[in-house]
C-alpha cells in the first residue's frame, strides 16, 4: 500500500464543551491535535498507509497522542518519547463575538527539539512519500534545520515532499514567516497554501499572484477559501496548466482541521494518479465532511482512496 511519513508536532487540546470563553467556562473537552498528523489519520482512513513521525514527552499527554493516532490507524512506530520535556498543549478559545482564538503551550516542548540528525533515524531520505508542514519551522532553529534537510535531502534523491504551508499568526509574525515559508514551499514537489495565507505573508491579491510567487513546484495547489482551489501543473519542461474545481458550499460548525483534511485528500488521489480535477475534488469532499464538525479530526466519512497506487509512493 502507499505509504506516507507526516513529520510534525502534536499536542494536546483543551477547548471548553460550549461556546464560553476559557475565562468562564467550567468544562472542557480534551483532545489532540496537530496539522500533520491530522493529515494523517485522514490518509489513513482513506485507506493509505500513514506514519506519524514526531516527538512527544514521557507524560500522559504524550501517551494520549500515541494512542489516539494508533487508534486512529496512524503507524506511529517512528514517534519518539523524550522524559526531558514536555507534550505541547494547546486550547481553543470559542468565538464569543470577537472570533475564535488559539493560544499554544508548546515553547520548548518535545517536538521543538526534534532536528536535523531525526532523518536518518526515521528513513526520511528514503521514504516513498514525505508530508510536512509550515508549523514546524515556527517551532524552534532546529526543527526549521529539520525541514530545510528533509526538502534538500529528498530533492537530491529524487523522491517528493509535499509542504502545506500551514502559517499560524499565534507562533510568529508575516515579515519572519513571509520569507521561511516562501523558501521552504519553493523547494517541495506539492504545496498547499491558502489565498488568505498567501496574502498575509507575501502580499498576494489573487490566485495568479501566487502562481508567479512560487513558480517552483511542480504542483501548486492554491485554496481560495469557500470559492474554489486551483492546481497549477508544470509537465516537465512545459508551461503550467491550471485545474479549477469549485468548494462544496457547507454549514461550517469548526473551520479547525479542514485543511489538514483538503490536503490529505489531495494527496491521496495525487499518490493513486488522479486527474488534478479528481484530486481537487476528493479534497474538497473530505474538508466539507470536516467542517461540519467539532474536533480537529472528524472521523467517519466514508470515503476511499481512488484505485491503485502508482510507483513512487508504493
Ligand atoms: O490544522 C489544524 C491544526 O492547526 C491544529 O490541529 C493544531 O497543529 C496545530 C497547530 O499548530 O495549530
Amino acid at each position: 500500500a502507499s505509504r506516507v511519513v507526516c513529520v510534525g508536532e502534536t499536542m494536546a487540546v483543551l477547548a471548553p464543551t460550549s461556546s464560553v470563553s476559557l475565562e468562564f467556562a467550567e468544562e472542557c473537552m480534551l483532545g489532540i491535535g496537530g496539522a500533520e498528523s491530522n493529515v494523517a489519520a485522514q490518509l489513513a482512513e482513506l485507506g493509505l498507509t500513514a506514519v506519524w513521525a514526531g516527538r512527544v514527552g514521557s507524560d500522559p499527554f504524550g501517551q494520549r497522542v500515541l494512542r489516539v493516532l494508533s487508534e486512529r490507524g496512524v503507524d506511529v512506530s517512528l514517534a519518539e518519547v523524550d522524559a526531558s520535556a514536555p507534550t505541547a498543549v494547546y486550547f481553543k478559545e470559542p468565538d464569543t463575538g470577537t472570533g475564535a482564538r488559539t493560544l499554544y503551550y508548546r515553547a520548548g516542548s518535545a517536538a521543538s527539539l526534534m532536528g536535523p540528525e531525526a532523518i536518518r533515524r526515521w528513513s526520511l531520505d528514503s521514504a516513498p512519500w514525505v508530508h510536512i508542514s509550515g508549523i514546524t519551522a515556527a517551532l524552534s532553529a532546529t526543527c526549521r534545520a529539520l525541514l530545510e534537510a528533509v526538502l534538500d535531502q529528498r530533492a537530491a534523491a529524487g523522491l517528493p515532499t509535499s509542504f502545506d504551508v500551514n502559517y499560524r499568526p499565534a507562533l510568529w509574525a508575516p515579515a519572519e514567516a513571509g520569507p521561511v515559508l516562501l523558501e521552504l514551499a519553493s523547494r517541495a514537489t506539492v504545496v498547499l497554501v491558502g489565498l488568505d495565507e498567501a496574502q498575509t505573508l507575501w502580499g498576494c491579491m489573487t490566485v495568479e499572484d501566487v502562481a508567479e510567487v512560487l513558480p517552483e513546484p511542480g504542483h501548486l495547489v492554491v485554496k481560495d477559501g469557500a470559492v474554489e482551489a486551483i492546481e497549477y501543473v508544470r509537465p516537465s519542461g512545459g508551461p503550467r496548466a491550471a485545474y479549477r474545481v469549485p468548494a462544496r458550499q457547507v454549514d461550517v460548525v469548526e473551520p479547525v482541521g479542514a485543511g489538514d483534511a483538503f490536503a490529505a485528500g489531495f494527496l491521496a488521489g495525487f499518490i493513486c494518479g488522479t486527474h488534478p480535477a479528481d484530486r481537487l475534488s476528493l479534497g474538497h469532499a473530505l474538508a466539507a465532511w470536516t467542517l461540519g464538525g467539532r474536533g480537529d479530526f472528524r472521523p467517519g466519512h466514508g470515503l476511499t482512496a481512488p484505485g491503485p497506487a502508482r510507483s513512487g509512493a508504493s
